[in-house]
C-alpha cells in the first residue's frame, strides 16, 4: 500500500504557547498597543470568520472563489503542477476549486499544506485524499512566517498558493521577508506563485466589509480578547471595547482597533503584568492592506518575482496575481 499522508511538525503546543506569551507581552507593553491578528482564530474566531465570509458586505471570499473557479481549468492545464504548496492552508476549501479542474488526469499531484493547526490540517488532508485519488499529501505543521525553509524540495513543477488576501495582514517588512522566502521555494523557471490580493476601491465598500451591519466583525474583533483571557489568564471584558475599523488611505490599509469607552486596568496573571488601557491608548488588532496592479507588481519585483498574469472580477474588487521567478 502506498502511503498517501505524511506530516512534519516544526511547531507544537509548547512552542505555540511560548510564542503567544511573548507576542502578547510585547504587543500590550508597546506604544501603540497591539495584538497579532493570527490570534483571532481559536475555534470561536474561526467560526466567526467563516460567518464573515458569508456576509453581504464581505465581498472578498466569494469574489476570490469565483475567480479561482474561472481560472482553474487553464491554470491546471497550462501549468500542470506536480507539486502544490499552500501557505496557511486551513480547511483547503478553495484548493478544491483547483483540484476539481484536475480530475480525470493521470498524473499524480503532491499537495503540501502549511498550517500551524495540526487538527485542521489532518481533517483537511483526510477529506482531500478521499475525494482525489491522484493526490498525496505531505503536510507541514508550521508557521509560514517562521518555518518556510522546512518545506520539502519540489518533486516537479511547483505552484505555491497564498490565497484569501492573507498577505494583506503583513506589514511591508514582513511581507518582503515572506515573499523572498516564497521566491526561494520556486527553483524552476516554470514554477509559479498564485496570490490573492484585495484591491483599493471605494472607501465605503472597503469600510463596510470590516464593519458589517449585523456586527459579526465586531464580535470577531472582540474575540481576540477572549483568546488572551484564556491563554494568559487575563481579565479583559470584551464587551467594554468598541470595534473601530477604518481605511487609512495613506497606508492603503484597513485598520481594526479595540477602543474602550473609559480607562481600565487589565491583569495578565500568567505574565505577571498589569496594563492600563484607555480611549487614547487602545489596542490595534489588525491591518488589511489593499493593492493595485502597480503596487502588487513592485512588491513582487522586490522579491525577485515577475507578475505573469493578473486576473480580476468585472468590478475590480479582488485579484489573483500569478507570479514567476524573475
Ligand atoms: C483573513 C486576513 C483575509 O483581512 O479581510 C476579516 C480577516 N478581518 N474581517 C481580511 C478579516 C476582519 C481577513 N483575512
Amino acid at each position: 500500500m502506498t502511503i498517501r499522508y505524511r506530516a512534519h511538525a516544526y511547531t507544537d503546543e509548547v512552542e505555540k504557547r511560548r510564542t503567544l506569551e511573548a507576542d502578547v507581552r510585547r504587543g500590550l507593553t508597546s506604544t501603540p498597543k497591539s495584538l497579532p491578528p493570527k490570534y483571532f482564530y481559536d475555534a470561536t474566531g474561526s467560526k466567526l470568520f467563516q460567518d464573515i465570509t458569508e456576509l453581504p458586505e464581505y465581498y472578498l471570499t466569494r469574489t476570490e472563489t469565483a475567480l479561482l473557479e474561472e481560472l482553474a481549468p487553464d491554470l491546471m492545464r497550462e501549468l500542470a503542477p506536480r507539486d502544490i504548496v499552500e501557505l496557511g492552508a486551513g480547511a483547503a476549501v478553495k484548493t478544491r476549486r483547483l483540484l476539481d479542474a484536475r480530475n480525470g488526469v493521470r498524473q499524480a499531484i503532491r499537495y503540501v499544506p502549511i498550517d500551524v493547526d495540526e487538527v485542521t490540517i489532518e481533517a483537511a488532508a483526510t477529506g482531500l485524499l478521499g475525494d482525489y485519488r491522484f493526490l498525496h499529501v505531505e503536510a507541514v505543521i508550521a508557521d509560514f512566517e517562521r518555518h518556510l525553509r522546512h518545506v520539502p524540495a519540489p518533486i516537479g513543477r511547483r505552484l505555491v498558493l497564498f490565497l484569501g488576501s492573507t498577505i494583506g495582514n503583513l506589514d511591508p517588512p514582513a511581507r518582503r521577508r515572506l515573499l523572498t522566502e516564497v521566491r526561494a521555494l520556486l527553483p524552476g523557471k516554470a514554477d509559479r506563485f498564485l496570490v490573492g490580493l484585495d484591491l483599493i476601491k471605494d472607501v465605503n465598500v472597503l469600510e463596510a466589509a470590516y464593519d458589517d451591519a449585523s456586527g459579526v466583525t465586531r464580535e470577531f474583533n472582540r474575540n481576540i480578547l477572549a483568546v488572551v483571557n484564556r491563554e494568559v489568564d487575563a481579565d479583559f471584558q470584551p464587551t467594554a471595547f468598541n470595534h473601530v475599523a477604518f481605511y487609512n488611505e495613506a497606508a492603503s490599509r484597513i485598520e481594526m482597533h479595540l477602543v474602550p469607552d473609559a480607562a481600565q486596568d487589565v491583569h495578565l496573571r500568567r505574565l505577571g503584568l498589569t496594563i492600563r488601557i484607555s480611549p487614547d491608548d487602545s489596542i490595534w488588532t489588525e491591518n488589511c492592506y489593499k493593492f493595485s496592479r502597480g503596487s502588487a507588481q513592485s512588491m513582487l519585483a522586490e522579491a525577485g518575482l515577475r507578475l505573469d498574469a493578473w486576473h480580476t472580477d468585472p468590478d475590480n474588487y479582488f485579484a489573483l496575481a500569478l507570479a514567476a521567478p524573475a
